[in-house]
């Protein structure tokens, strides 16, 4: 290689530096894909496709492909699982900013310029499996050959290592393809269409997790960052939270309630000391189209200032009490550590209960019957082991005189999360709100206060709990599909046949109460039902074949351990003898229900091993860190002193691995 190629001459020296055995070549401009096919097209190996893109949301992306391939930008958004993208090319002048070149000179070595590391890249699997590959070279009159490694080497040397995309897997997805096997019977057929996830739960916990909540069409996302949808799939769980939890604190006598959105600065300020620390999350609003409002407004970010004023106007005798009210609502925090959905985000869902009483120990028992609700919640819904506890001092909800919490251990991050948490107010609240009656003896007196809250959070917790590398493993109590059946059909016996079967199953198990659904779409293979309704995490899968059919059987699939032939599903047939895997179709209700609950109880059972194992008793600091480290649940000794609980957290608060608390 010699200098009078006239290249950049950061990009010579680094050729020189890792030694790279390039070959570049002098054309005349070459500034699209089919100029460069026209002047350069003879040399061995692969040209290529540059695609600088940008997302609103997301950021910049430079996505490399093989030259002939037809990729659209949905796709692409689909394949690197941004839902919600809507990428547009970058133009020249952002070009020449970030990566330093003109439009037509694009390729990998532009990001030698990108110093701010702000351009995300994606390679095309089929480039990285090419003899050669021909790029620009920071300019649209050169192209340079290398090898695949040639080139990987180069930009992790830049570190810019790059991530790929597997576009042959991505080309199989639309359009439907016509197909004739036995299997579809001729009918149009799209071939394996759904994306598994790419990442598995134990390398990438994070990115795990966002697949699986995506893919699973749990949530998607919206255009305002930390804000996301709720969408059929998981909302149905949370209407099974709220009506199995809105029973009980019904049977206890609490009552539901709505108050306004919106909260005035002067309510909001009333109990100034717990708004204090909270305030910069508190939204506002401060126009109505174009004026600015008189007074800004702020939206709820918990209702204890708008309720209280009216428990001051409501309790004026012993006889008011107690005043226990709840409310399902949405609030909104303006958080700035990383939203994740479900787990924190700027706007949530939840059930806030708030009460006053005649004692404090009548409020302490409200406090904790409904720290044992949620630990129910966890526990009997979700199949998500709880740990209630106390709050220390300072973890404490400041309004209050103590709060005590239920705390879910997350196994992927290895950390403990709150779950929920139940309040004693004390008469704090009841001398800022001037909530005051007359006793029994005709004395004033203040009101004992209780206030407690469960969220959407509860959704993100089972999710992170029970998923594996297929997707979601949803907890069969709350699963909104229990039950899948799907039809395998062969030419030996006819499709509505076997489908009118199917039914027949799902009818009794719909009498019986059971979440069931038949898949009988005839455009998706069996294969592409079965990854699917896996990835959605649906509890168990019924399949019908045409031998099943004719022997009145069909085949369970469990979805929490897997495969059909593992232990627990032979064990589950000892109640079959003599059937093996086979269960009659006539005793099929009573199987499926007690399926039902084996799995919430092997869920259960599991998740509560992983997590007693990581439960490691300490007494020494030296011992303390690293089995953080080793994502453990500390157990140790603590005094509620705050000096002692500040040193524990300094230390550990690079490790990110305190006790999420909120
Ligand atoms: C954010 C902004 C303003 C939490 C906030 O836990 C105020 C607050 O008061 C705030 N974030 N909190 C504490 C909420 C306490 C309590 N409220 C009723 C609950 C359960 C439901």
């Amino acid at each position: 290689m010699s200098e009078d190629l006239g290249l950049n001459p950061n990009l010579l020296q680094l050729f020189s530096s890792l030694s790279l055995q390039q070959a570049t070549h002098i054309h005349e401009v070459a500034a699209t894909v089919e100029e460069q096919a026209l002047k350069v097209g003879h040399l061995a190996g692969v040209l290529t496709k540059n695609l600088f893109l940008k997302d609103k949301k997301y950021g910049l992306f430079l996505i490399t492909t093989v030259s002939t391939r037809d990729v659209n930008l949905k796709a692409i958004a689909t394949a690197l699982n941004l839902s919600g993208a809507n990428f547009r090319f970058g133009d020249e002048q952002l070009l020449q900013e970030k990566l330093g070149v003109v439009r037509g000179a694009v390729s990998p070595f532009a990001l030698v310029n990108d110093n701010a590391k702000e351009v995300k890249f994606y390679i095309d699997k089929a480039l990285l499996q090419a003899e050669l590959i021909n790029i620009h070279p920071l300019r649209n009159d050169r192209t340079t050959s290398l090898t695949p490694g040639e080139l990987t080497r180069f930009l992790e040397h830049i570190d810019h290592k790059p991530f790929e995309i597997d576009f042959d897997r991505l080309n199989t997805q639309d359009p439907a393809v016509k197909g004739g096997d036995e299997e579809n019977q001729g009918k149009n057929v799209k071939k394996e269409t759904l994306l598994g996830l790419s990442v598995k739960k134990e390398e990438d916990f994070a990115n795990w997790y966002t697949q699986a909540i995506t893919l699973s069409e749990m949530i998607d996302y919206s255009d305002i960052s930390g804000c996301y949808i709720l969408r059929p799939w998981s909302y149905f769980i949370w209407e099974s939270i709220q009506s199995w939890f809105d029973a009980k604190i019904k049977e206890l006598g609490v009552q539901n309630t709505y108050f306004p959105l919106f909260v005035s600065e002067r309510a909001l300020n009333t109990e100034k000391d717990h708004v204090e620390g909270f305030a910069p999350e508190v939204a506002w609003v401060t126009k109505s189209g174009q004026s600015d409002l008189s007074e800004p407004i702020a939206i709820r970010p918990t209702s204890e200032t708008i309720m209280y004023p009216f428990f001051a106007k409501w309790i004026r005798s012993h006889r008011d009490l107690p005043l226990e009210i709840n409310q399902w609502c949405n609030v909104v925090r303006w958080e700035f550590k990383d939203a994740t959905p479900f787990l924190r985000s700027r706007e949530f869902l939840w059930q806030e209960g708030h009460t006053a009483h005649g004692s404090y120990e009548e409020a302490q028992k409200r406090v904790l019957s409904i720290l044992d609700l949620y630990a129910q919640v966890y526990e009997e819904l979700l199949a998500v082991p709880v740990i209630k506890g106390m709050k220390t001092e300072s973890e404490k909800f400041a309004g209050g005189f103590h709060t005590t919490t239920v705390e879910a251990y997350i196994n992927g991050s290895g950390r403990a999360i709150q779950g929920a948490t139940s309040h004693n107010l004390g008469q704090n609240f009841g001398k800022m709100f001037k909530i005051q009656y007359e006793d029994e003896k005709g004395e004033k007196a203040i009101p004992w206060q209780t206030s407690w809250g469960l969220t959407t959070r509860t959704l993100g917790v089972a999710v992170m709990v029970h998923g594996d590398d297929k997707g979601l493993v949803l907890p069969p109590r709350v699963a909104p599909i229990q039950v899948i059946i799907c039809p395998i059909a062969m030419k030996s016996v006819a499709f509505t046949d076997l489908v009118a079967y199917c039914d027949e199953i799902r009818v009794v198990l719909k009498k019986l109460g059971i979440r069931v659904d038949v898949d009988d779409r005839q455009n998706y293979t069996p294969g592409w039902k079965f990854n699917h309704w896996e990835l959605k995490g649906v509890p168990i899968r019924i399949e019908v074949g045409p031998r099943d059919f004719s022997n009145r059987q069909c085949r369970l699939v469990r979805r929490d351990n897997g495969k059909r032939n593992s232990k627990q599903y032979q064990l589950y047939f000892k109640f079959h003898l003599g059937e093996k895997l086979d269960v009659s179709a006539d005793n099929i209700g009573v199987t499926i229900q007690s399926l039902l609950e084996e799995i919430h109880n092997f869920l259960y059972r599991k998740a509560k091993e992983g997590r007693d194992q990581k439960v490691v008793q300490v007494t020494e600091w030296k011992d303390f860190v690293p089995n953080l480290e080793q994502k453990c649940l500390v157990l140790t000794p603590f005094c509620d002193i705050a000096e002692w609980e500040d040193k524990v957290k300094v230390n550990n608060l690079f490790l990110s691995y305190w006790i999420d608390n909120d």
